[in-house]
């Protein structure tokens, strides 16, 4: 008997003897309300159906939904028969992602609808399963954010990594600074309009993502990366330093390259810096990342620090850790792109985020083993495999090719985490994170176009057993199973792109 399709991949599941479940209007379900909250809203959805949460006692009969405190953080496990449904999972997290696989279960019968017999038991590989949105190129507002949201806490992703600030703009509400988006948040790439969260958003969107199980992990890129600050308070900022290249691919653009003081509205990356020996810097940092942890409750600060091309290594080694110091010292954990690795003075609970290729080059691998050698980890984001932004083909509208592109979906899911870097191991990874960079990308549909249905791709990484210690760890088996879920995601409508790789259902 075949298997049913769940992605990402769980870590057991066997076909069990028997009838199918059949899911009607009148299947009662039972238990804790947040999960049958979000299991009828998916089921409606998909099925049409209107079930509706009964309060009385478990009758043996329907969809049962519980948690029982005691196993591994965010696992569940999941028994359907002809008679019943019974989700338990270890804690709220886990009863959610049971919900999520279930949803994914519910298939066609005749005129109606089942859940086929099965026992899963599912847990997480990593603790830390990312999906980044880049706001800052271009501005996305709360309701798309909170689509995404949706979308990756399906696949069971539980960090939302929010790109608040770039060289093309401010994004986020700062009481301590206010010219940042009074003055550095109305433009974005090409001329289009720019727009920033409220505080009142921000926490809408933390809130949003809590429910779903999600944390924020806000980014202000720095010290590279901060022509917008240069927008809002000049004094801040060194001037535009553009090499030929830079120079060539801003000519190639037709948009007028970078001037100090003014917004910037191309994509040329590397030209800007914050002044690294001047105090007012670091005032600066210190209110930006004082008031973004009280508004954050998750545990992490992302300070940024890629592509710094202009700054000189010492300086940016300096720089980085005086900024990583500032987070520590406000008890939140730092995040940083992989090129401050090295860098002496590293708070030593810094987290890496590599973003090199699958097989490393120019030895960014060496560079992002720091943060291992430091006593902390690494969440990996090799950019020729998980970079959502990179085209599907030369031709594609939407996306870039820097990393080795275009790509395709076998690229995205063919890769294993523990291979990356070489002389670490699982526990020196906290997870795995797809980043969706926005040169290219202003719209939901632009979003789902790109991510579905690599991200998919991403959350098995993340989520499911390492290749080769699972028989569905494997390409031929994902595209199958990506493929079934076709229906589901345009039930919930998702505009996924029709890859020719995937046999869609
Ligand atoms: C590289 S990789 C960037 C971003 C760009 C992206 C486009 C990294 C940390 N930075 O500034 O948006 O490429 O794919």
């Amino acid at each position: 008997m075949s298997l049913p399709s769940v992605v990402p991949a769980p870590s057991s599941i066997v076909a069990a003897d028997g009838a199918a479940f059949a899911l009607d209007a009148d299947t009662p379900i039972q238990g804790a309300r947040d999960a049958a909250a979000a299991l009828t809203a998916v089921v409606h959805a998909r099925t049409g159906l209107a079930l509706s949460p009964s309060t009385g006692s478990a009758t043996g009969r329907g969809i049962e939904l519980s948690v029982t405190p005691g196993g591994a953080a965010e696992s569940y496990r999941i028994e359907a028969d002809a008679a019943s449904v019974v989700v338990t999972g270890a804690d709220a997290a886990g009863l959610f992602y049971g919900v999520q696989t279930l949803s994914q279960l519910i298939a066609r019968k005749g005129d109606g609808w089942s859940v086929p017999a099965v026992v899963i038991e599912d847990a997480p590989r990593f603790a830390y399963r990312g999906v980044m949105l880049d706001v800052a190129r271009h501005f996305h507002p709360v309701e798309t954010v909170k689509a995404y949201i949706d979308r990756a806490a399906g696949l069971k992703f539980n960090a939302l990594h929010l790109h608040l600030s770039d060289d093309q703009g401010w994004r986020i509400q700062l009481d301590s600074r206010p010219k940042l988006t009074e003055l550095a948040s109305g433009t974005a790439v090409g001329g289009d309009p720019g727009g920033f969260y409220t505080k009142a958003d921000y926490r809408e969107i933390v809130e949003y993502a809590a429910s779903r199980h999600m944390i924020v992990v806000p980014e202000i890129d720095m010290p590279g990366h901060t022509h917008a600050v240069g927008v809002a308070y000049p004094e801040l900022a060194e001037a535009p330093v553009l090499t030929d290249q830079m120079t060539e691919q801003a000519r190639g653009e037709g948009i007028a390259a970078p001037v100090a003081g003014a917004p910037y509205e191309g994509t040329v990356v590397g030209f800007s810096s914050l002044k690294i020996h001047d105090e007012a810097t670091y005032d600066f940092i210190s209110d930006v990342f004082g008031e973004l942890a009280g508004m954050t409750p998750g545990p992490y600060l992302h300070l940024g620090g890629d592509e710094s091309l202009g700054t000189d290594p010492h300086d940016f080694a300096e720089f980085v850790a005086r900024a990583s110091s500032i987070i520590a010292d406000l008890g939140k954990t730092p995040i940083a792109w992989h090129e401050a690795g090295d860098a002496p003075g590293l708070a030593d609970t810094t987290i890496g985020q590599y973003w090199g290729f699958v097989t490393p080059t120019g030895g960014m691998d060496v560079t992002a083993k720091g943060f291992v050698d430091n006593g902390a980890q690494l969440i990996l984001s090799p950019a020729d495999a998980v970079y959502l932004d990179m085209k599907y083909s030369a031709d594609a509208p939407l996306g870039l090719t820097w990393a080795n592109g275009p790509t395709s979906v076998e690229r995205a899911y063919s890769w294993e985490p523990s291979d990356v870097i070489s002389g670490i191991d699982d526990s020196d990874i906290l997870g795995v994170e797809a980043p969706m960079w926005s040169e290219t990308i202003r719209t939901l549909d632009d979003i789902d176009e790109m991510a579905f249905p690599r991200i998919a791709a991403a959350a098995e990484a993340a989520w499911s057993p390492a290749t080769g210690r699972s028989d569905l760890r494997n390409w031929q088996s994902f595209r199958q199973r990506v493929g079934d879920l076709g229906p589901l995601w345009k039930s919930l409508g998702i505009h996924f792109h029709a890859s020719e790789e995937i046999p869609w259902t």
